[in-house]
């Protein structure tokens, strides 16, 4: 299988499948295209054959056969691989992790817009900064907190569901952000995104994004070309 994405410093929607196959040990080539939303880019060109959205992350099987999107790449791994936990083993776990999972891909809006993913950079500043100035921030915040407390309450952790599963792997990125951004969290949300930065296969993600050095401007609203904040 061939797994495409983008540049590992920002592309929060790459990390997550990339992440839970790694994790999961299931095998696959990495495609890395670098990120160039112009018409007509080499990373528009290297997609359109292969992918209908022309977005990543995009998962295609040995006959060509491709998944797009990647909460239909995570159901499909589960599919694949029924013998491992990639969702909890109890039914209702099992639904749980799933509604979390769909929350987090529609939602957390005030989150995804105001602080996109750049692992590279520590943005503690612009973090304190977005709070005095976006209330908004906050009500994600207080949601994140209580999503991931309520489910560590009930799992006793490590990580929501108690092993690693496929709603860490959706949560890694947001982990990144309020990390980066060194945005507010309680005791167990705390401990809970150092157990996800410690996981081997956030960190050897995080390990290429930080070697990646190849900074783009419009990917950068708080600072330019990888100079500090
Ligand atoms: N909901 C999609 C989102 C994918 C997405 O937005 N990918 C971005 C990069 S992180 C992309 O490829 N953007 C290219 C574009 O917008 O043209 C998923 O879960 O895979």
């Amino acid at each position: 299988m061939k797994l495409y994405i983008g540049n590992k410093n920002y592309s929060s929607w790459s990390m997550r499948p990339w992440v839970l196959m790694k994790a999961f040990g299931i095998a696959f080539e990495e495609i890395k295209l670098r990120f160039d939303f112009t018409p007509g880019s080499a990373f528009y060109q290297a997609l359109k054959p292969v992918s209908p959205t022309h977005k990543v992350p995009v998962l295609v099987e040995d006959d060509g056969f491709v998944i797009w999107d990647t909460l239909a790449i995570a159901e499909y791994l589960a599919e694949q691989h029924p013998t491992l936990a990639i969702w909890p083993l109890d039914a209702r776990q099992r639904a749980r992790a799933r509604s979390l999972c769909a929350e987090m891909h529609s939602g957390f809006g005030q989150l995804r817009s105001l602080c996109p993913m750049n692992i590279d950079a520590d943005l503690k500043a612009v973090g304190q900064r977005l709070l005095s100035t976006e209330p908004k921030l906050h009500e994600d915040l207080k949601r994140l907190n209580d999503l991931w407390g309520e489910a560590l309450a009930a799992s006793g952790g490590p990580f929501l569901f108690g092993e690693f599963s496929n709603a860490d792997a959706y949560f890694a990125p947001v982990v990144m952000r309020v990390s980066r951004y060194g945005l507010p969290l309680n005791a167990a949300a705390t401990a809970y995104a150092q157990a996800v930065q410690a996981q081997p296969a956030v960190a050897a993600w995080v390990a290429d994004a930080v070697a990646e050095k190849d900074f783009l401007d419009f990917e950068e609203p708080y600072r330019q070309s990888g100079s500090p904040a």
